[in-house]
């Protein structure tokens, strides 16, 4: 089939300079409203209960969608915002502890990574629960996905004595890591800062 028999919309795609590449020789077919062609999508995922929602709305501010993901009952919000003069779409996902789904929440946010087009996936952990969430980030990683890895509740485990050091998990790790503690937006402009280098170091390219 010709490429453009396919009815896709064929709009510049973003390569992925600096960070883990994206396999996107799939993810044509599977997009739907959920990513946006022409646009950078971020994907905020992580285990219930992690402030991946108060993160998502800090980012996104008021104008937000929420819909099911198509055939499920599970709700997706979606959201955007403007950093470094690019809009950017963001999805919040239900939570996940792993990419083998066992619940319908798991298998939609699994689905939204993995089948759909997201340019960048943040993964949100609580730092008080840090070896057991790193996990996922591992698999992400090992899934050669793009990832940021925010690690919440900063506030929270410094009250119980643990210190998380963002430069050393970076290092140990290979991706960028950001300390945050969501609910005072401790650590918001740390994550901007971060997403406009990862927007400024991603040129456009034409796919087909
Ligand atoms: N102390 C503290 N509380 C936080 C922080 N971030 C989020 N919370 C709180 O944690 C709770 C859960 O936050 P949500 O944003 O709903 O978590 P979620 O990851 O979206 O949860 P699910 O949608 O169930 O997957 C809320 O009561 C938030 O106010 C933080 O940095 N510090
Ligand atoms: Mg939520």
């Amino acid at each position: 089939m010709d490429c453009h028999d396919c009815h896709q919309n064929c709009q510049p795609k973003r390569q992925h300079r600096g960070w883990k590449l994206l396999s996107f020789g799939s993810k044509k077919s599977a997009r739907n409203s959920f990513s946006d062609h022409s646009q950078t999508t971020i994907a905020l995922v992580g285990s219930p209960n992690v402030g991946k929602s108060l993160l998502f709305n800090l980012l996104t501010g008021t104008y937000v969608t929420v819909s099911n993901y198509p055939g499920t009952t599970v709700e997706v919000a979606r959201g955007n915002a403007i950093i470094a003069g690019e809009k950017i779409t963001f999805l919040d996902t239900p939570g996940m502890y792993s990419l083998i789904p066992i619940t319908e929440e798991e298998s939609v946010a699994r689905n939204l990574i993995i089948n759909q087009t997201v340019d960048l996936i943040i993964h949100v952990v609580d730092a008080k629960h840090l070896g057991r969430m790193l996990n996922l980030t591992l698999q992400l990683i090992e899934a050669q996905l793009p990832v940021l890895l925010v690690v919440n509740m900063i506030d929270e485990a410094q009250k119980l004595g643990i210190g998380v050091d963002e430069n050393q998990l970076a290092y140990k790790l290979g991706i960028p890591v950001v300390t945050m503690a969501a609910a005072q937006k401790i650590g918001l402009k740390k994550l901007t800062a971060k997403v406009a280098d990862y927007v400024q170091s991603t040129p456009l390219s034409a796919t087909y």
